[in-house]
Order: structure tokens, then sequence, then C-alpha cells
């Protein structure tokens, strides 16, 4: 059993919104065309509390994209962004929503990041996401979304270490920096996962 994950495409990662990757929009329709090639689709949201601490809003004298350590791990500095309940950490209102059968939200501990959609950054807390798609007899991931070197890598990479058959589907991502996407690319391949495009899917 295969299933799509849908990571993060809200209102601020795209054009227009508080943390917007170049092209985040793009990747919708594709998106809504791929969900129908799919058994199971499930979504991820990132919903920080106000004065979440990835903030450099939260760090007085640090700047956005500053690079600092919390509590031992390594975290950058973002835009206040996702804040819940807030329209910017909304589903995208283009993305098609009547087949994703369950949200998971991400990044509400004030102190720590959560880029995966299965743990935060320092593995101290799973959010059920593993669970339930073994529940649901899932073995293969396929994942999409926002963005490319961040939250769909990190998700990626936990899906391979949960054992997931694990597959990126590239042109349904756009990334922050090509750099580190390229970076996160090669990880990925070490890791055992596989980078796809969405015509091996759509044909
Ligand atoms: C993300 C940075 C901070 C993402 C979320 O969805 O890729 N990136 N929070
Ligand atoms: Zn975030």
């Amino acid at each position: 059993m295969k299933a799509l994950l849908l990571i993060d495409i809200q209102n601020d990662f795209v054009p227009g919104g508080a943390l917007a990757v170049a092209g985040g929009d793009e990747i919708i329709p594709l998106v809504n065309r791929l969900q129908e090639q799919f058994g199971l689709v499930v979504a991820t949201q990132d919903w920080h509390p106000p004065g979440h601490l990835s903030f450099a809003s939260s760090h007085p004298g640090h700047q956005v994209f500053d690079q600092v350590e919390l509590y031992g791990l390594a975290q950058t500095l973002w835009p206040d962004h996702c804040v819940q309940g807030t329209e910017g950490a909304e589903l995208h209102p283009a993305l098609d929503q009547h087949r994703i059968e369950a949200i998971f939200r991400k990044g509400m501990a004030p102190e720590i990041d959560s880029y995966s959609g299965f743990f935060d950054n320092g593995h101290r807390k799973a959010t059920g996401l593993a669970d339930y798609l073994r529940g649901r007899g899932v073995t293969e991931v396929y994942l999409a979304g926002l963005a490319a070197d961040y939250c769909v890598f990190f998700s990626a990479k936990d899906a391979r270490g949960q054992g997931f058959t694990t597959y990126l589907i590239e042109d349904a991502t756009r990334a922050i920096s090509a750099e580190g996407f390229g970076r996160a690319k090669v990880e990925l391949h070490q890791l055992g996962g596989h980078v796809i495009q969405s015509a091996e899917l759509l044909q």
C-alpha cells in the first residue's frame, strides 16, 4: 500500500506568505493530479504557537536566517510563520483537500523546531504519523510539498528511518535553497531513498 504525504502546503510557504518558497504555488495543480494516483493521502501542517523559538523575533539581536543553538540543536531562525489559527497557517485554498484523510500538525512545542512530519528535530517526540501509516498498511511513502530542502527532506529521511520505501517527487516540490536541496538529494540517496519525477506516476 502506498501513501502520498503532502508536506506543509500552506499559505505562508507560497509567494506572498511569511516564509515564501519561490514557485511554491506552482506545485499545487500537479499535487492535485497526483492525489488521484493514491489510495491514501495525508497532509502535514506547520503549526507554531506565537513566540516560537524558531522565530528570529524571539531572539533579540538576531536576524532572520541567523544560526543559533537551541537546547543543544542547531537552529536556523525564521520569520514568524504558520502561527496557529492565522491565515498563513491554513492549507493553501487551491489544494484539493477532499481526499486528505488526516492532517498531522507539528511545531507546537515552543522550544524545539519540527521540520519532519514524523518527529521533532531532536527526535524526542513522535507525531504519530509513522504508526498511523503502518496501521493503514502503508509500506511505500511518496512525498510532495514545501520546502524541498527542509520539511520535505526531513520527512523523507524519517520515512526511510521508519522503514518505508521512500520516494521524493522532485517536481512536486520547491526548495528554499537549490544548493541545500542538492545536498539533501545526495543524503537521501545514501539512505536508500529515491528521487523521482511526477511523470513516472502519471502515465
Ligand atoms: C519549514 C522552515 C521552518 C518547511 C517549516 O515547511 O519547510 N521550513 N518551518
Ligand atoms: Zn516552521
